[in-house]
């Protein structure tokens, strides 16, 4: 354990996100008596003032209140709703929130408890009754909680919350898990971060971490849940943590000796949990933009599967994005606050290093791309894939009913039928692949293709994105193994698998909003630079699939063959991180990094940069936004199972004066996006070719195209794609 945090603590760039009541100061019995000592704020400025170190307060405190207190400091107020760096504080949400109703009602309860105290905020209200005698404090509950509650159903974007005794409410976006992602961007590229709080608002801090990250609890005696894997049991250890860490930092230690210790993991699995319908994936999706009040549009598989998932009280299975030791035990824990129940396992980081990082993202996701060359192959790799099958199949039959209806997805869990047959499960199991499948020459290098299509041979069906995928997969079992192949599927040991085509699709609606004020900036920023010149849009996870040197390399091309396109065209490519861990895709991003600096230096002029390259991801409303302004979507992957942002790019044009995608033939996307411009991305000069026949396309053909790809995009949604597969699953009970 120490090593882990010795890790942590030395990592550059480090982000520290710190709660301050009860965390950096014990309480007081009015929030105006607590207040940091000189020390503590000293000893806080030595912090901050540390090189590669991010140190944020993150406080349910006033701006003023933080701003007096900590002058310099980078803080978060009001959990979130508003933020400050060196500069003037920014709102997360540019909007006044009209509190007067309830704060007339409130008033009234108040007078009537005469030691309870109303704090106003500039976003919430928060009601203190920690100064009430224990029977007063019963009956204020009672009533603070009654009107709370009856203002927040009216209102559905406010919402109550308790802290120590303390009920607050404020929007429901505002939460401190929209600081994590602030604090991760000031700190810098490849930032770790370490959490710090004691109450429920600070969970949401630590629920937003991600793998690398930590978060530290502060306890008071209570033993409620936490997300947290450490913990502290007073403010005092606080300080002297961060006291240890600046001398670390600065050299003048070896060792921090106040660490904390771990906590002992919840285990609440309900061992009567039996939903109807279970959903498992290796990663559970992130609810961060729910938190932040948007509908639960979080990535279009919890969208597409949602409201199957809350009529049938179904629940999500998966990795909560944490690793433990090897020597802790992984339970599998209910996230009660999210709809659908969310049901959350760690991984060991054995896992993580020979299932995760291994056999799934070195054997399978490669070679099921077509990329022989990047596969290795480690018998304690495939023993890790077929290990981490059990604990997910333990998990998961007891979190659905015998006979429920279980929807796996993905290459990370093609075993998972086979192990809950195992433990007696009956109902109907579905796999979808959201990957290509490969063909039979190279499927059978990889030496345990038998117990692959054995174990897939387990679910009653088999969904893939396109035809040419599913003939793949049915000409394995052809070739490779004794199953009989028949119209009606595939037959083995008295059992049938069907399989089907289901081409996913997103939410076109979210692609064509109005815009909003709040999104508009950073991106009319970016487009600033552009200038004049004409965008053509790459994004992409950073991923050797995904082709970005090729496509890269065609725009250089392009830029030497036709000269005339210098200066009036610029490609921004946004690459948003991804396991960065694996070393092919750590070459990758040099290689990327490399061409763009060539073609700029080769082709940029005094005012016109050819390529302006993001390592970071987006948010939505970004995103669609660059897509709008986009003459050229530029999806090129060497190949993909679907590609959701041709699909993006598509639904966002506008009607008068589209772009045109121009899309790899590769992609899962092109056989249903027949209308793009197809592009073969192996051969540079071809791309070249086509990227000029996009540039130069007149409005008609233009317009004619995006009418039937739209036409395309609005009719196969994320949303029939569920219902499809979900209504085709059912059918094979
Ligand atoms: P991915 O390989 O992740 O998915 P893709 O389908 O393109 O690929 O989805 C990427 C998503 O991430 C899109 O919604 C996109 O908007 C978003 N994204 C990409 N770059 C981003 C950035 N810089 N910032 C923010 N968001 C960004 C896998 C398969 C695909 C298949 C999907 C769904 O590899 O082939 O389409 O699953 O089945």
């Amino acid at each position: 354990m120490s090593e882990h945090f010795d890790q942590l603590l030395r990592h550059s760039p480090l982000g520290i996100l710190c709660d301050f009541d009860g965390t950096l100061i014990p309480f007081a019995a009015t929030p105006e008596e607590a207040v940091p000592t000189d020390p503590l704020r000293e000893l806080v400025g030595r912090v901050s003032s540390l090189p590669n170190v991010t140190f944020v307060i993150v406080s349910g405190r006033t701006r003023d209140f933080l701003e007096r207190n900590f002058p310099g400091i980078s803080l978060v107020a009001e959990h979130g709703a508003f933020r400050r760096g060196q500069g003037a504080w920014e709102p997360l949400r540019d909007e006044l929130i009209e509190l007067a109703a309830l704060h007339g009602r409130v008033e009234e309860l108040i007078a009537r408890y005469p030691n309870a105290r109303l704090e106003q905020k500039s976003t919430g209200l928060v009601l203190h009754y920690r100064q009430l005698s224990p029977s007063e404090r019963e009956g204020f509950v009672v009533e603070a909680s009654s009107l709370l509650d009856s203002f927040a159903e009216k209102i559905p974007t406010f919402q109550r919350s308790e802290s120590t005794l303390a009920f607050e409410v404020r929007p429901s976006y505002i939460r401190k898990s929209t600081a994590v992602p602030w604090v991760r961007e000031r700190a810098g590229h490849g930032a770790r971060l370490l959490a710090i709080g004691d109450d429920l608002t600070d969970e949401h801090m630590f629920g937003a971490l991600e793998v690398g990250d930590e978060a530290v609890v502060v306890r008071h005696g209570d033993r409620r849940r936490t997300k947290a894997r450490f913990e502290f049991s007073s403010p005092e250890q606080v300080v002297t943590f961060l006291r240890e860490i600046y001398e670390l930092r600065i050299g003048e230690r070896a060792r921090v000796s106040t660490l904390p210790a771990p906590v002992e993991r919840p285990r609440n699995i309900r061992e009567s949990v039996s939903q109807s319908l279970l959903v498992v994936s290796n990663r559970l999706p992130s609810m961060r933009s729910a938190e932040e009040g948007k509908p639960a549009r979080v990535g279009g598989l919890v969208s597409a599967l949602g409201p199957a998932l809350s009529t049938r009280d179904g629940v999500w299975l998966g990795w909560n994005g944490k690793t433990i030791d090897d020597t802790e035990e992984s339970v599998a824990v209910l996230e009660n606050d999210f709809s659908p129940g969310l049901l959350g396992m760690d991984l060991k980081e054995r896992w993580y290093r020979d299932y995760y990082n291994g056999f799934c993202n070195r054997v399978l996701w490669p070679l099921f791309h077509c990329f022989p060359g990047r596969v290795r192959f480690a018998r304690k790799e495939w023993d890790a894939y077929e290990e981490v099958h059990r604990v997910f199949a333990d998990v998961a039959v007891k979190a659905v009913d015998g006979r429920g209806t279980v929807w796996v997805h993905d290459y990370h869990l093609l075993l998972l039928a086979r192990e809950m047959r195992a433990r007696g499960h009956s109902g109907p199991i579905g796999h979808f692949l959201h990957i290509p499948f490969p063909p039979p020459d190279l499927f059978e290098m990889l030496p345990w293709h038998k117990e692959i299509l054995d174990a897939l041979l387990s679910f009653d069906l088999l969904g893939f994105h396109t035809p040419g995928f599913m003939r793949n997969f049915l000409a394995c079992v052809g070739t490779l193994h004794p199953a009989r192949v028949s119209d009606d599927g595939i037959e083995y040991q008295d059992r049938r698998t069907r399989t089907g085509v289901f081409p996913i699709g997103i939410f076109p609606g979210d692609y064509q909003k109005g815009e909003t004020k709040d999104f508009q900036e950073e991106i009319d920023g970016l487009l600033r630079i552009l200038g004049p010149a004409r965008l053509v849009l790459g994004v992409d996870r950073l991923d050797y699939t995904k082709g970005i040197p090729e496509r890269l390399l065609a725009f250089g091309r392009l830029l030497e063959l036709y000269p005339e396109f210098r200066t009036k065209v610029s490609l921004v490519q946004i690459s948003v991180p991804s396991r960065a861990d694996v070393p092919h895709y750590a070459e990758q991003r040099q290689q990327v990094e490399e061409i763009v600096g060539r073609i700029n230096g080769q082709y940029g002029e005094g005012h016109w940069v050819p390529v302006q390259y993001s390592y970071r991801g987006y948010q939505q409303a970004h995103l669609a936004r660059l897509y709008r302004a986009a003459a050229v979507g530029y999806v090129t992957p060497l190949r993909d199972g679907m590609n959701l942002v041709a699909k993006e790019y598509v639904a966002a044009q506008p009607a008068e004066g589209p772009g045109v995608l121009l899309l790899s033939r590769f992609a899962g996307a092109a056989v249903e996006l027949r209308d793009a411009l197809l592009t073969n991305p192996y051969d540079i000069d071809g791309m070249a070719e086509d990227l000029r026949r996009a540039l130069t396309m007149p409005l008609d053909e233009r317009k004619d195209r995006q009418r039937k790809l739209l036409a395309r995009v609005e009719s196969s949604t994320a949303a029939t794609w569920g219902e499809a597969f979900l209504s085709a699953l059912e059918a094979c009970r």
